[in-house]
């Protein structure tokens, strides 16, 4: 078979964001583009010979084409052997365990997570290392580096690669082994969780929905919840992955997962619900009358994890992200472990959990994890869950009250404003930083700041430190307002603004959330000028 050399020019924004590269799925579907950022990839890991990588994706449009690039480029590049999850398919945290279980050398995972997907909506190509995490800043900076000084890509003039059957087959010198994408995974969770008491649990008539919002974690939830644990038929919902994820957004949230919480809210809703994303690392958690946010399930899971088997010793240490309330901090300091603060993005939890000082992961944006892989992981925070409620017997809403009256109750909220023009979101971080030396001392709506910066990260491990992670202000009675960007839109800028109160356990437990954190709102728009920099009247997403 032939290797062609082609000639290319870099391309202009080739930077991967938060987890990725994510661009309109017609950006990626222009000449050379996916090459471009493929190869500057095999560059920067310094090439791909004689290496074992993972493949496979989240099944959006696209997905196979790129799958069938990807293969070309490595095989012309000398790959020994490629191990593609069937159809192209793998979820985030599947490929992650894959990585790690055939000590493979990285692997590529096609997905733009829960954005939507089809030929007008947005793809994306992340790469994750020997570890099975992504990649690091580090790493990240050099595909960057090198997609802005390409001249020329290797790639095979083959056929496709027939990805439908379970097996090995050859292109050129590489082998591909096509994989079943569910059952390495599948076996992992039942090391991990107490397979024999949920499905007691659910036989003695614990109900449950999961929707897998028509992305890929419907066979996985599909095989563990239905046929390994004996949910009801049926109890898994949206279960075939679609191209366009049947028109919808494939994100676990109370806004695109609405019917789902609408369902848990009315009469004869099941015990348990919950959703996952399109490529099947987040997860939303919702008891019959009640929604967990995805900080305070990190905090009940921190507080619960040892009643899995897998977790049974106990944790080494608790990590979140920034923004992500510090309800698990709490778990944390009782639990005398340690808890760790890092910025938004999965690839700085790498670090802690490789060096076993954390345990258990979270973030705000609906990703909770452990060591059992390096990515946050949907489908083990719902199976940990259904061990946490077949153990204690209990329903969710006594247990968050329980919680609460524990450790008291962190309300919190994200505001998201959308396609904000980029110039008009920089100048409202740029302005907010301008002050910060200032605030601290100032009053706003009966709220007094402690402090104010802008948050730099210093990895324990490493010692490698990351600046300008988001702006975070304190105020004396505990209550937070972080300002940042998101990292992973594709139009314009994402402000997100996170909002966070505390009330003690003797404090008031059950407010309505608008009326807990209204003061935070206002000392929100108050210092950054919400309204008046961004010319919106509201949030776009409120979660
Ligand atoms: C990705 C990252 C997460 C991050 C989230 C939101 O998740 O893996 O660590 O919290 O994006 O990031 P941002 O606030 O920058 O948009 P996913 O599920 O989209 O891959």
């Amino acid at each position: 078979m032939q290797v062609n050399t082609v000639a290319t020019a870099p391309i202009a924004g080739q930077k991967p964001g938060t987890s990725g590269l994510r661009k309109k799925t017609r950006v990626f579907m222009q000449p050379h583009y996916l090459e471009n950022f493929v190869q500057s990839i095999i560059d920067a890991i310094g090439g791909v010979a004689g290496k074992v990588l993972v493949l496979g994706g989240d099944g959006r449009y696209w997905n196979d084409r790129a799958a069938q690039v990807i293969l070309r480029m490595c095989a012309a590049q000398g790959a020994r052997r490629m191990i593609v999850g069937q159809n192209a398919l793998l979820s985030t945290p599947a490929a992650s365990h894959l990585i790690r279980k055939r000590g493979a050398d990285g692997g590529f995972i096609l997905s733009a997570s829960h954005n939507p997907g089809g030929e007008d909506a947005d793809f994306g190509l992340k790469f994750n290392s020997a570890n099975g995490g992504p990649a690091p800043e580090s790493l990240t900076e050099r595909i960057h580096a090198h997609s802005q000084r390409i001249d020329a890509y290797q790639i095979l003039e083959a056929q496709d690669v027939d990805l439908s059957r379970i097996g090995t087959t050859q292109l050129a010198q590489t082998e591909i082994e096509i994989v079943d994408p569910v059952s390495d995974y599948a076996a992992l969770m039942e090391t991990l969780f107490d397979f024999d008491l949920i499905r007691r649990t659910l036989s003695n008539g614990l109900t449950l929905r999961f929707d897998a919002m028509h992305a890929v974690t419907g066979p996985y939830a599909t095989e563990i919840l239905e046929r390994r644990l004996g949910a009801a038929a049926g109890s898994v919902v949206n279960a075939r992955p679609l191209p366009d994820f049947g028109g919808g957004h494939p994100d676990p949230s109370p806004v695109w997962a609405a019917d789902l919480v609408g369902l848990m809210m009315g009469d004869g809703a099941p015990d348990f619900a919950a959703a996952s994303d399109g490529d099947g690392d987040r997860n939303m958690i919702l008891g019959r009358g009640v929604y967990v946010t995805p900080s305070d399930s990190l905090a009940v899971l921190a507080a619960n994890a040892h009643l899995a088997p897998g977790y049974a010793r106990g944790l080494a240490g608790v990590a979140r992200s920034m923004p992500t309330s510090r309800a698990a901090d709490l778990v944390a300091q009782k639990a005398g472990i340690a808890h760790f603060e890092t910025p938004t993005g999965w690839k700085f939890f790498g670090n802690l959990l490789d060096d076993g000082r954390a345990t258990l992961c979270g973030e705000e944006s609906a990703g909770t994890g452990s060591d059992h892989v390096r990515e946050k992981d949907g489908l083990w925070a719902v199976l940990l869950w259904l061990n946490i409620l077949a153990h204690r017997g209990e329903p969710v809403q006594r247990i968050m009250a329980a919680h609460w009256s524990e450790y008291g109750r962190n309300y919190y909220s994200r505001h998201d404003y959308e396609a904000v023009p980029t110039e008009a979101a920089d100048a409202l971080i740029a302005a907010l930083r301008a002050q910060l030396p200032d605030l601290p001392g100032r009053s706003h709506d009966g709220l007094t700041i402690e402090s104010a910066e802008d948050f730099s990260y210093l990895d324990p491990v490493d010692g490698s430190r990351t600046n300008g992670q988001g702006i975070r202000i304190l105020f004396t009675d505990g209550s937070r307002v972080v300002l940042r960007l998101s990292g992973t839109g594709t139009e314009g800028a994402t402000l997100r603004v996170y909002l966070e109160r505390y009330q003690p356990p003797e404090g008031a437990l059950d407010l309505a959330l608008d009326d807990a954190l209204a003061p935070v709102i206002a000392a929100a728009d108050a210092l950054a000028r919400i309204r008046e920099l961004t010319g919106r009247q509201a949030p776009d997403v409120t979660t």
